[in-house]
């Protein structure tokens, strides 16, 4: 299916999703996020796809929703239409691992689209920022809640009141990211650890997506007592017991997703 804003490409067992509406930065107009569901829907019904890399240019992953749509825009039509409460559900659906592949600017929605996935790989050219009160309004997709689990409530209030960005070491060593690259080496890292995953059993990747999600909406003993159920789970598999195996005979194991 041919897009106008972004471009797909699967590569082996590799969706690679490239934002590319270069004249504005990647910003995040409707057409963009209508053709991205779309693409992350694809990718988790395609059985050949095992992970999903996102990504935007090396200039921008994407500098936030798209302001020239919005700016006519009044409290009766966001507030009427809900505007952006269906786009993150697509993220709640789909069950292969998501990375986000940074590089430049992931601002606002770009940064708050960024966090919605499994995890971060940054450039070491990445800015991350919720610079939404510069416009008078604020982040509306998560900048004031997936960003402060990330960060802590400090470096949340600070980026959220400041508009100040944060750069690829602080976003790492404040948690955001969970590596950061020379840039030039951004994709071929980020496909690298894609690649990484989809060679393991994808019932176990889908558990731990699940697992680790869980975290966030649960108690520790209860989100403790969800794991360990769903560790106790994966022994009905035949890709635990081949797992094993290959581990005792020292060979590497051949998963079946069974
Ligand atoms: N929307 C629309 N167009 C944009 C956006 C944007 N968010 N960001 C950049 N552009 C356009 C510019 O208007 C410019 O277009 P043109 O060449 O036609 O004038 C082009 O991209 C290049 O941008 P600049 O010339 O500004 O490039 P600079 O290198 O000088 O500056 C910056 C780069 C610092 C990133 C600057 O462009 C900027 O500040 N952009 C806006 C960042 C921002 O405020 N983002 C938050 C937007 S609001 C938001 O995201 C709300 C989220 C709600 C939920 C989202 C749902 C997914």
């Amino acid at each position: 299916m041919a897009f106008k804003t972004i471009i797909v490409e699967i590569e082996e067992h590799i969706a690679l999703i490239k934002l590319n509406r270069p004249d504005a930065l990647n910003a995040l107009n409707a057409t963009l996020l209508t053709e991205l569901s779309q693409a992350l829907s694809e990718a988790n019904k395609n059985n050949k796809v095992r992970c999903i890399v996102l990504t935007g240019s090396e200039k921008a992953f994407a500098a936030g929703a798209d302001i020239t749509e919005m700016a006519d825009k009044s409290f009766v039509d966001v507030f009427g239409n809900d505007l952006f409460s269906e786009f993150p559900n697509i993220f709640l659906r789909v069950r292969k691992p998501i990375i986000a592949a940074v590089s430049g600017y992931a601002l606002g929605g770009g940064c708050e689209l960024a966090m919605m996935c499994d995890f971060i790989i940054a450039a070491e050219t990445a800015k991350f920022g919720q610079p939404e009160i510069n416009l008078g309004v604020m982040a509306g997709l998560g900048g004031s809640q997936r960003l402060t689990r990330f960060v802590g409530k400090s470096k949340a209030m600070d980026m959220n009141l400041t508009g100040r960005f944060m750069d690829a070491d602080e976003a790492e060593r404040s948690g955001l990211v969970s590596r950061v690259v020379p840039a030039k080496r951004l994709i071929a890292e980020a496909m690298s650890a894609a690649a990484k995953i989809a060679e393991k059993s994808s019932l176990a990747t889908m558990a731990v997506k699940e697992s680790v999600n869980r975290s966030y909406e649960t108690t520790l003993n209860e989100g403790l007592l969800f794991e360990r159920r769903v560790f106790h789970s994966l022994f009905a598999t035949e890709d635990q017991v081949e797992g094993m195996a290959a581990f005792v005979e020292k060979r590497e194991p051949q998963f079946r997703d069974k």
